[in-house]
């Protein structure tokens, strides 16, 4: 057996079972055995960041690694965004860099550069697998590190000469630690704490933006008055009837300062202290309240789920979680201007039970959570890392992972282009993905960035750099020449129809929503 074929049954032997590609010649005996070993699935991804995106969207559902394979140090650096929104969403997930083989790196050939590096940055983990016989045992290593809690980012270096020589022989799984149990002295403070009858947020973040966190820390916040919050981006929150109901903390440092305000105590559960996502001329960094004190119940790596049940059995015995309402908003209708208002409306009206919603619908999105509170159960999965280009990407994993459920894609124009040929994988591999564009042509964030940071006013040379426009982008066009079926609505009627019909049919579906901008 040689390296390649080793490496791949060990991957399959340790639940690794779909690696998202982008290969070239050094990853070609990498390829040819994903013939022989057919528990691997290849989907092929047009450009690195949609294979990291997708492996990210993957590792969130499923709970364990996809594999990302990509060529060389310039594979790695265009795949690096979506690492980076992996790491911050601490998914576990396995990028395998191909690289020439050891004795032809000292030539210095064209695609020579240094990767170890580059994919620091983003990994807990590199290895560079030294020859076949290595290259299994190795994988089996990169993928338990990539489960170890919080999860991370493994990457393995694979030289080409690793992958074709013979000799090699898969490696058994090895077992993955389990989070860390949370001292009880440090639940029973916290308790304390709660019961001090000094105003307390509980903040989550990590597992805790999961059902059975949710239920525990609703459960303290009935029962002693604590404020709850989730962090701005979480990687996966669970919501929809039937679950306690939780603000994110806002995008907008002003915002997130109000929902804290007046804080005694801060207990964070898998969540880090909160903190400005940019620096403002003459404006603090940390939002954490002047004066308040904060407690680490959790830590992401802990078993933050069971801390909170465990804070739950004694600041709130025999108190029950506040479970959401079943609610629907009335799905729009009508052929006034379309909006982002009446678009969160039709999603909130037909929202699919099950759902799984990646959410990259930045400015215009801002009535969505408002607006599928009370919809059917379903997840969340959000920017983590503020990395745009991330939406259509891990969409395209959520739906490999979990082939039973439906997939919605809001994606903001401006973030959809940083990775559109997503689309063509969606359509390649029949991914059951709604996409909704919310096309305001415009970054529009960047407008009222602008003003925020107290820059001069817009000039036609700043406007110019900020509006999407001259041409027009086209994405019924665009979807099409990727082998998307796909629409546009002008109005709230139409854009209604439009979705219901796509989501009734399975396979993917792209509406183009023409809005206005805000701000
Ligand atoms: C990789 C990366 N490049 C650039 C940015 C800076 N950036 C933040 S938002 C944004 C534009 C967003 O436009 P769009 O996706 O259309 O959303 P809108 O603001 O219009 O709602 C840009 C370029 C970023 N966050 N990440
Ligand atoms: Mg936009």
């Amino acid at each position: 057996m040689n390296g390649a074929q080793a490496l791949i049954r060990t991957l399959t032997g340790s639940g690794v079972k779909v690696c998202f590609s982008n290969p070239g010649t050094s990853e070609m005996h990498f390829v040819a055995a994903l013939d022989a070993v057919p528990e691997m699935r290849g989907v092929l991804c047009l450009f690195e960041g949609v294979a990291t995106g997708a492996a990210d969207g993957y590792g969130r559902m499923a709970g364990r690694p996809a594999a990302a394979l990509l060529h060389l140090g310039p594979g790695l650096g265009n795949g690096l965004a979506n690492l980076h929104n992996a790491r911050r969403a601490r998914t576990p997930l396995l990028v395998v860099v191909g690289d020439h083989a050891t004795y032809h790196k000292r030539f210095d050939a064209p695609l020579e550069s240094d990767i170890e590096p580059l994919a620091g940055t983003v990994s807990s983990w590199v290895r560079r697998s030294a020859r076949s016989a290595d290259v299994a045992a190795d994988a089996a290593d990169g993928v338990a590190a990539a489960m170890r809690p919080p999860g991370g980012i493994s990457t393995l270096i694979l030289p080409a000469d690793v992958s074709w020589s013979e000799g090699a022989e898969p490696a058994p799984p090895l077992p993955v630690r389990a989070p860390a149990f949370v001292p009880q002295e440090m639940v029973e403070s916290v308790a304390g704490t709660l019961r001090s009858g000094e105003p307390c947020v509980l903040l989550l973040g990590g597992p805790g933006t999961r059902r059975p966190g949710l239920e525990a820390a609703s459960r303290v916040a009935e029962a002693t008055g604590a404020r709850l919050l989730c962090e701005t981006f979480p990687a996966r929150l669970e919501r929809g009837a039937g679950i306690p109901g939780i603000d994110r903390l806002a995008y907008l440092a002003e915002f997130a300062a109000e929902q804290l305000a007046g804080a005694r105590h801060l207990i964070l559960a898998g969540a880090a202290a909160p903190v400005s996502f940019f620096a403002y001329p003459g404006k603090v960094s940390s939002l954490v309240p002047a004066g308040a004190e904060v407690h680490v119940l959790a830590e992401p790596a802990d078993d933050v789920c069971g801390a909170l049940g465990r804070l739950a059995d004694l600041a709130a015995p025999g108190t029950k979680p506040l479970a959401r309402e079943a609610e629907r908003p009335e799905l729009p209708s009508g052929d006034g201007h379309l909006t982002g208002d009446a678009v969160a409306a039709a999603v909130g009206a037909l929202l699919p039970e099950g759902a799984i919603v990646s959410d990259e619908a930045n400015t215009s999105g801002l009535w969505l959570p408002g607006a599928t509170a009370g919809a059917p159960p379903h997840d969340w999965l959000t920017l983590t890392g503020g990395s745009i280009g991330q939406g259509l990407p891990v969409a395209t994993g959520a739906a490999v992972a979990c082939p039973g459920r439906p997939v919605l894609a809001l994606e903001a124009d401006g973030s959809a282009m940083y990775t559109l040929s997503a689309l063509w994988t969606h359509a390649r591999e029949g991914l059951d993905i709604t996409t909704v564009i919310f096309n305001n042509r415009s970054y529009a964030i960047l407008n009222m960035e602008l003003n925020r940071v107290g820059a001069e006013p817009a000039g036609n040379a700043a406007r110019n750099l900020l509006e999407l426009s001259r041409p027009d982008l086209d994405f019924v066009a665009l979807a099409n020449g990727m082998g998307v079926p796909a629409s546009r609505a002008r109005t709230p009627g139409e854009f209604g129809a439009q979705l219901q019909q796509a989501l009734a049919e399975p396979g993917p579906h792209l509406i183009e929503a023409v809005i206005e901008r805000i701000g």
